[in-house]
């Protein structure tokens, strides 16, 4: 198993379909061709990706709602984030979201996505508001292209962060 460690993580999040095939070449070793059928993926999702590492595939034109925590990002939905803390999102390129918080803690929170130089991509980004139920001014509706790479809140960027991925 230490051989799956070496695939990269946003590999091994990627064909976890594939991650049993893989595995089983893996144990294989030397002498064998490594052609095992590789049927079995019932146990693909959760349980290969330890640690707060993983990601979750998000369906394209899913709205993904956030409660606005001042420690943190809660998942609300869809149900493969929720209660997760800053969940990691992984989109489809090209393809249209929406995200934001319906529902915060009366703390003052935006949300906006960012590039790796820390810049707002494509103005998709919110004012900030202290409201507990701000309903859909601080939801943004953006196409996922490779440039974004997270989610944020600009007065509590180093609590309220969830990384995006876009593959
Ligand atoms: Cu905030």
């Amino acid at each position: 198993m230490t051989r799956e460690n070496a695939v990269s993580r946003r590999k091994a999040l990627k064909v976890t379909g594939a991650a049993a095939t893989t595995a089983l070449v893996a144990g294989c070793g030397g002498g064998g061709n490594g052609n095992g059928n590789g049927n079995g993926n019932g146990d693909s999702n959760d349980s290969g990706n330890g640690g707060g590492s993983s990601g979750t595939e998000i369906e394209p034109g899913t709205t993904i709602e956030l409660d606005a925590q001042t420690t943190e990002w809660t998942g609300i939905a869809p149900d493969s984030i929720a209660d997760a803390s800053n969940p990691t999102l992984i989109l489809t390129e090209g393809e249209t979201y929406t995200i934001g918080w319906p529902q915060g803690d009366g703390g003052t929170h935006n949300i906006e996505l960012r590039n790796d130089s820390g810049d707002v991509v494509e103005g998709y980004e919110t004012e900030t508001t202290n409201e507990e139920e701000p309903g859909d001014s601080q939801m943004i509706e953006f196409e996922a292209t490779s440039e974004i790479v997270e989610y944020v809140c600009q007065p509590h960027e180093a609590q309220m962060v969830g990384e995006i991925q876009v593959e």
